[in-house]
């Protein structure tokens, strides 16, 4: 009353407490009540399930009112959106982040408490969304969080994959896949709309016809009618009451479709067509960097971005705009070029459906796309075999060869007799088999085009885009990958989070350029002290996760070596690999050789179908073996395979490392994102110009940094010069050992087989050059190690790097998509009684 506020307003706040209040009191009730009244449970009969599912539904409500009035003010403005369209999001567990992004952790582990349950132990029970494959799914999850945070109203479009990327076991030292059924428990962060849905046509042919005005139309005839229904989850920014929405499409057979044919009698049919219908969104393909070109990639990619783009065209004229006014509503950033489907789409509804002109369809189509690519790597260039397009997208076809039609007219004409350059212009591959080149389309249809580290956007305008480039220059530009401190430090670390923000306070959260603020702290023996009691702590945690997990004993007062994703050649495990065979080597040489004792993790998921990294699996298990079992080893060296690298093992592991594994051959990571959330957490890297890494140890400093290996040019000019792998296996007595005992193996109870197509590609046809870096790496190793003997130093570098990670937020990277592409602005939400 003191405050002034009359009855009316005091009833509404007690509504609103009794409701969304963010007390401890608050909380409380609302977990009872929704233990009750959405769970029909009662305390003494309610499982550990129930009470995650109640506490997340209370924290939903609260979320929820934001996303309300965050729609509300989206709608009411008409504000530019950013529509960002991924087929992969790598979200990671819902319950402590919300509470972070809320800032009710603290509160709702009390209340939790106050229930008699502990909230860890419920955060615990929870079964990530892993709808993606690694970093560009990881990546989108990042910029998803930081749109909310800098408050820009954006939405994501993607798919609901029934399962997500698969489970990884471990047996007998390989890896065996196990399907991910992430949804076997329901899901509360999720809102199915089933009103809203759209229909997505496949295969079939086109009609061709003058209609009345003797306007030249098409009609798309299909075979196969889908509808994609809309899950909608809030993403909740931090600090802010912005909730943007993440919308995936489910596949579904449309209920007019059975009906028909069950009609005409073919029952079979009409269950059989509801079964493809719903394959569609069944399952996540789990390659990265390797094309598949499979028929059911190329539908999920089409549905996605057809039911995305009709969205996005409901909503800009439900408010009355005028469709020429598409791109000023929404600017569609394409993730990689699985949705450059979008491109055609968005010809073909302007062309077919609004019935505007060619000219005019183009012109509003180049200015509504923007693309980002992430690799380099030419076998993840995605190409449809022509045929194959055709039979599912026919109307595309059409559409995609008239595009380059107009194209080549124009290419033709500029680079006249240039023939090469036109042909790799051309959207359209000839060879035995037409095919089409999804870059070229992506690259066309957009107005910007961006690389994800500074190296990599070099690069691309020299290779891959090379001609592109030449083309339209003003279209590129750099825009480094970054990650977001909620996640990655806030959340996974909250032990460091509070030693830092009790140093310098809590804004770096949001505005991580502040960590420099530590700076002058890095020399400090009390600081250094409390950090390092940290880093200790998490190592502590990590062990006994490990033990838990493994059986497996390790030393957390041994240097945590930590090599974390996704197994492929480039990123060059192997690499890795030999390193520990050699200081295995040095320890049986001499028995008592007095070195840092280390522990080395490794982590991470092979494609199925990639023989070559499961069998890099099994030959650090195999190491793992003999080494954690040698008597003569004694605890000097331990090796350890974390099964199942996901986020939720990820913010276990990355707090707990103290050195960093980013060896990648130079030129061929496009970034990476795990160097800088290690980083980012007190870790120091090894590591190659590659990526980020560069801009990592511009940032850090260079004496900060344990750089090792070739350069992307040097890289390139041995392999003009030839590279021959077998000399620097000959001229190299390390080298040699190690890798004749994998041959002879040493490592596989004498079995020769298991590691042959491995040891043969090292030493006959290695694209990658591991053994031409092999000598470099094991000199950083042995600065690595000799660094880690003085405690100080370490943890000075350890903070130095902190310092400096500013850089790579997500919420600079997503200002400068603002800013630079995108063109939109924050719209802060204000929450009305
Ligand atoms: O994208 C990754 C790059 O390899 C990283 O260097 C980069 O940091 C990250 C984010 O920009 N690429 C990636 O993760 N690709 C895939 O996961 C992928 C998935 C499906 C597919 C091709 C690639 N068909």
């Amino acid at each position: 009353q003191e405050k002034g506020l009359d009855k009316q307003e005091i009833q509404n706040i007690l509504i609103e407490d009794a409701r969304t209040g963010l007390s401890v009191e608050a909380l409380k009730r609302a977990i009872s009540n929704n233990l009750f009244y959405v769970q029909g449970k009662f305390p003494e009969i309610a499982t550990r399930n129930d009470y995650y599912m109640a506490v997340s539904y209370a924290v939903r409500d609260r979320i929820l009112k934001r996303w309300v009035a965050s729609v509300k003010q989206y709608l009411d403005g008409k504000h530019r959106v950013v529509s960002y369209l991924s087929a992969e999001y790598l979200l990671g567990p819902h319950l402590a982040n919300n509470l972070i992004n809320l800032g009710i952790y603290k509160e709702t582990g009390q209340a939790v408490k106050e229930l008699g349950k502990e909230l860890e132990w419920l955060i615990d029970k929870e079964i990530e969304p892993g709808l993606g494959n690694g970093g560009l799914g990881r990546l989108a999850a990042c910029y998803m969080d930081s749109l909310a945070t800098l408050e820009v109203p954006a939405i994501g479009y993607g798919i609901r994959y029934q399962f997500g990327i698969f489970e990884q076991d471990i047996r007998d030292g390989w890896q065996v896949e196990d399907t991910d059924n992430w949804l076997r428990r329901g899901n509360p962060w999720e809102i199915e709309r089933r009103e809203l849905n759209y229909e997505v046509k496949f295969g079939g042919h086109v009609q061709h016809y003058t209609d009345n005005n003797g306007k030249f139309c098409s009609n798309w005839i299909p075979d196969l009618v889908v509808k994609g229904v809309a899950y909608d989850t809030p993403i909740l920014g931090y600090d802010v009451n912005t909730t943007n929405t993440l919308r995936l499409w489910k596949s579904e057979a449309p209920k007019s479709f059975d009906f028909q044919l069950f009609n005409a009698g073919g029952y079979n049919d009409a269950v059989r067509q509801k079964i493809v219908c719903e394959n569609i969104s069944k399952v996540l393909y789990p390659n990265d960097e390797q094309e598949e070109g499979k028929i059911l990639r190329l539908q999920q990619q089409y549905f996605f971005v057809s039911c995305s783009l009709q969205d996005m065209l409901g909503i800009h004229l439900r408010q009355g705009d005028k469709i020429q006014d598409f791109y000023k509503k929404f600017v569609v950033q394409l993730n990689d070029t699985h949705p450059a489907i979008g491109v055609a789409e968005l010809m073909r509804l302007l062309l077919d459906k609004y019935q505007l002109e060619w000219e005019e369809a183009w012109d509003i189509t180049t200015k509504t796309f923007a693309y980002t690519n992430h690799t380099l790597l030419p076998e993840a260039l995605e190409k449809w075999d022509l045929e194959l397009f055709g039979r599912v997208l026919p109307r595309h076809l059409e559409l995609i060869y008239e595009i380059n039609r107009r194209f080549m007219d124009k290419v033709t004409v500029k680079f006249y007799g240039d023939h090469h350059k036109i042909a790799s212009l051309s959207l359209i591959g000839e060879g035995p088999k037409k095919y089409i080149k999804m870059a070229n389309l992506a690259s066309l249809g957009s107005f910007a085009i961006n690389g994800v580290a500074a190296l990599h956007t070099e690069l691309l305008k020299k290779t891959v885009l090379k001609d592109w480039y030449e083309l339209s220059p003003e279209k590129f530009s750099n825009k480094t990958n970054g990650v977001t401190p909620r996640r990655w430090m806030v959340l996974s670390n909250p032990e460091l989070t509070a030693l830092i923000s009790d140093k310098i306070g809590e804004g770096w959260i949001k505005n991580l350029d502040e960590l420099r603020g530590l700076e002058k702290f890095a020399q400090d023996q009390d600081f250094q002290k409390a950090w390092m009691d940290v880093k200790h702590q998490q190592k502590v945690s990590l062990s006994k996760k490990i033990l838990q997990r493994l059986r497996l004993r390790v030393d957390a007062d041994s240097l945590f070596d930590v090599h974390v994703k996704r197994m492929h050649e480039y990123k060059r495990q192997v690499l890795n690999a030999l390193h520990v065979i050699t200081l295995y080597n040095r320890i049986k040489h001499n028995p008592d050789i007095d070195m840092v004792p280390r522990t080395v993790i490794f982590a991470g998921k092979a494609a199925p179908g990639y023989k070559m990294a499961k069998q890099i699996i099994k030959l650090i298990t195999s190491i793992g073996e003999i080494v954690n079992n040698d008597p003569d080893v004694r605890d000097r060296l331990k090796v350890v395979f974390y099964p199942n690298y996901n986020v939720t093992n990820a913010q276990k592991i990355y707090p707990a490392a103290d050195l960093s594994e980013q060896i990648s051959t130079a030129g061929k990571e496009a970034s990476g994102t795990g160097n800088m959330k290690l980083s980012l957490n007190g870790a120091l890297t090894i590591g190659t110009l590659d990526g980020a890494n560069v801009e990592i140890r511009e940032c850090v400093g260079e004496e900060n940094f344990f750089l090792f290996g070739l350069n992307a040019d040097e890289v390139e000019e041995v392999r003009v010069n030839g590279y021959d792998p077998y000399s620097y296996y000959n001229d190299n007595p390390d080298l040699k050992l190690a890798l004749d005992q994998i041959n002879d193996g040493y490592f596989s109870h004498l079995n020769t087989d298991t590691f042959k197509t491995l040891v043969r590609s090292l030493m006959f046809d290695d694209q990658y050059l591991v053994l031409a870096d092999y000598q470099s790496y094991i000199d950083a190793q042995d600065k690595v190690a000799e660094t880690f003997r003085d405690k100080s130093k370490w943890a000075e570098m350890s903070i130095l790097n902190v310092a400096r990670m500013g850089k790579f937020s997500s919420d600079r990277s997503i200002k400068d998509y603002c800013d630079e592409i995108w063109k939109v602005k924050p719209v802060p939400v204000k929450l009305k009684n």
